[in-house]
């Protein structure tokens, strides 16, 4: 796996100015991007469906800060962002999206199915708790050598059947796995209170894993935690847990406007947005605006270019279809 610069930093009190610009950077690529995802989308030039992550960067981000070369990840439909996070380029991403040879998987897997293999990413699942099940494979290969799986997954994955398996299979076999439940308070259109018996943090907690509720919005919680509680599972001492709050902006998928959500939820939730969490920290830690208005025109920049050399690369040949005796 290699390391994107200065987004990667695996070792407590390691950061420098550079390290936290570069954390601002990556968040406000995958957000801008995301935007633009919906726009093509919306243009017809997006081949399937969408599942955006805006308003959930901070944890793919901070979690991704804190993994070494060798960790292996496996997340959700909604993959965008921790594929960027883990240190794929936006163009590829782009242009898989697209369709395009010039695409991360030249075109062919589109926005659920992406892997990203030179980083770590063994997959984004359609199937909801596929994530936590390749995650605990992973996990099972990486035993012993340092290395640990991260498996990303959603409030509404922690009432399948899969998580309780996985979990219960990865405490009892004292795998090095990391789950991360990103709890944005719905599955699809359906508030996680209606469906949900108890605390998601107490399932963890009754199998004797280690769990741990964090602020999902903010990307130095989320780092924090993810150093704190990964440093355990690398040297042994089996599965842990993590749940982070957080809350997607957009609807759950494709154009869904999302008014299912009581009046003022976003809003408030917007008033915590991790990018101004994060800018109003920078700041606090005595970096100027200018460097951090730099990077906002920089990465204004990069999409034109992004969407500009996505839409001229050239669609994938078709194949002929194997025949199956
Ligand atoms: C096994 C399975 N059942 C149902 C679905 C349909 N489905 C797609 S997304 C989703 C909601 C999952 O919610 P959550 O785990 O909270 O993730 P989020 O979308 O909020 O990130 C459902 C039920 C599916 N893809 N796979
Ligand atoms: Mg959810």
């Amino acid at each position: 796996m290699s390391s994107v610069s200065g987004v990667r930093s695996p070792v407590a009190g390691n950061e420098d100015v550079a390290f936290y610009l570069a954390l601002y950077r990556r968040m406000l690529l995958i957000r801008r991007v995301e935007d633009l995802v919906q726009t093509l989308f919306l243009r017809g030039e997006v081949y399937g469906t969408t599942h955006l992550y805006s308003g959930q960067e901070a944890v793919a981000v901070g979690f991704a800060s804190a993994l070494e070369d060798g960790d292996r990840v496996a997340c959700t439909y909604r993959g965008h962002g921790h594929a960027m996070a883990l240190g794929l380029e936006p163009e590829p991403l782009v242009a898989e999206l697209l369709g395009r040879t010039t695409g991360v998987n030249g075109g062919r897997a589109g926005s659920m199915n992406i892997i990203d293999r030179e980083h770590g990413l063994l997959g984004c699942y359609g199937i909801v708790g596929g994530s936590i099940a390749a995650a605990t494979g992973a996990a099972l290969a990486l035993k012993g050598t340092g290395s640990v799986a991260v498996a990303y997954f959603g409030d509404g994955t922690a009432n399948q059947a899969y998580f309780f398996e996985c979990l219960n299979f990865a405490k009892v076999l004292t795998l090095p796995l990391v789950f991360v439940c990103e709890n944005n308070g719905y599955g699809e259109y359906t508030p996680m209170a209606d469906v949900t018996a108890g605390s998601i943090i107490d399932r963890a907690k009754t199998m004797e894993i280690p769990a741990t509720v964090v602020d999902g919005m903010d990307v130095w919680a989320t780092r924090a935690a993810a150093l704190e509680v990964i440093a355990p599972v690398r040297a042994g001492a089996g599965p842990t847990f993590v749940e982070a709050r957080t809350y997607r902006f957009v609807g759950h998928s494709r154009s869904d406007p999302g008014k299912y959500r009581p009046e003022g939820e976003l809003d408030r939730w917007k008033e915590r947005d991790p990018l101004y969490v994060l800018r109003a920290r920078l700041q606090e830690e005595g970096i100027e605006a200018t460097p951090i208005d730099e990077i906002d025109a920089s990465v204004e920049a990069e999409l034109v270019q992004m969407e500009e050399r996505g839409l001229a690369a050239p669609f994938p040949e078709p194949r002929e279809i194997p025949e199956f005796a």
